[in-house]
């Protein structure tokens, strides 16, 4: 794809997630758009976001877990880019800024080292500062939440908002892969899992990003915020929803739909 059709479809994404409009796959007029153009629009989309006033702050990876990778059927995992805009300082969704929105528990971290490509899963052990429960509102801006790889990269990994707690934990002294997450919905028990479902320890998928990021010469910095993946399916959220998130021990996070 040359530069004015990657700018050409960041401007079509770029419009459709301000507006919060659904569109067609571009994969539908753009059969062979790869991974790597999938890629190269979201930087360019990115950078209308900072244009605008946004900042870069992190991270989200995606599709880390088999349950996810099934539901939408692209069996690869990938990264999106997190802005400031994307931040929820209350665990208040307000679904008419979204299309088809759902949330899903994640672990996030925020970085107190660099990571640059290939490395052992302890050195991202001692690169993080703390790690917080927390949780992510996607919302693909495609028809009917359906994609091919290449069109879910285009689109940011489907990234609209995550919410991060006022606490957080150090990373040491407990197998955060062993965690148990469950998911209540109006009351009613939805999902359970163990973080353990991304990619076998969270901490693998903040190893794969930091690979993913060397294959454009790029790597992860001090401070950056990381959303490590979604532990369980996501759940669709409609009006008047209240959710409950247990993250084993360390607390309950809520999710309210006005
Ligand atoms: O955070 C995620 O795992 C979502 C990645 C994109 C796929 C989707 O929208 O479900
Ligand atoms: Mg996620």
């Amino acid at each position: 794809m040359t530069g004015p059709e990657l700018n050409r479809w960041a401007d079509r994404v770029w419009h459709h997630q301000r507006t919060a409009t659904p569109m067609a796959r571009i994969t539908e007029e753009v059969p062979h758009l790869t991974v790597e153009d999938g890629y190269a629009i979201q930087a360019r989309l990115i950078d209308r976001r900072t244009a605008s006033g946004e900042h870069l702050i992190g991270y989200k990876m995606g599709l880390t877990s088999e349950a996810k990778q099934h539901a939408v059927g692209v069996s690869l995992p990938i990264y999106g880019r997190l802005t400031d805009a994307m931040e929820l300082h209350t665990p208040i969704v307000d679904g008419s800024r979204l299309i088809h929105p759902r949330v899903e528990p994640e672990l996030a971290i925020v970085l107190k080292r660099g990571l640059a490509g290939s490395v052992p899963l302890r050195d991202v052990l001692t690169a993080i500062e703390c790690v917080l429960p927390a949780w992510e509102v996607i919302d693909s801006r495609y028809e009917g939440f359906s994609f091919t790889a290449a069109d879910v990269v285009a689109d940011n990994a489907s990234a609209a908002q995550f919410y991060l707690p006022p606490y957080a934990f150090s990373p040491y002294g407990r197998d955060w892969a062993e965690m148990g997450v469950t998911v209540r919905r109006n009351g009613h028990v939805r999902h359970v899992a163990s973080a353990a479902a991304v990619l076998g320890h969270p901490w693998e998928a903040v190893r794969r990003l930091a690979i993913l990021l060397a294959q454009e010469d790029r790597e992860l910095l001090p401070g950056q915020v990381i959303l490590t993946g979604g532990i369980t399916d996501a759940v669709p959220l409609s009006p008047g929803d209240r959710l409950q998130m247990t993250f084993g021990t360390l607390g309950i996070l809520d999710v309210v739909v006005p």
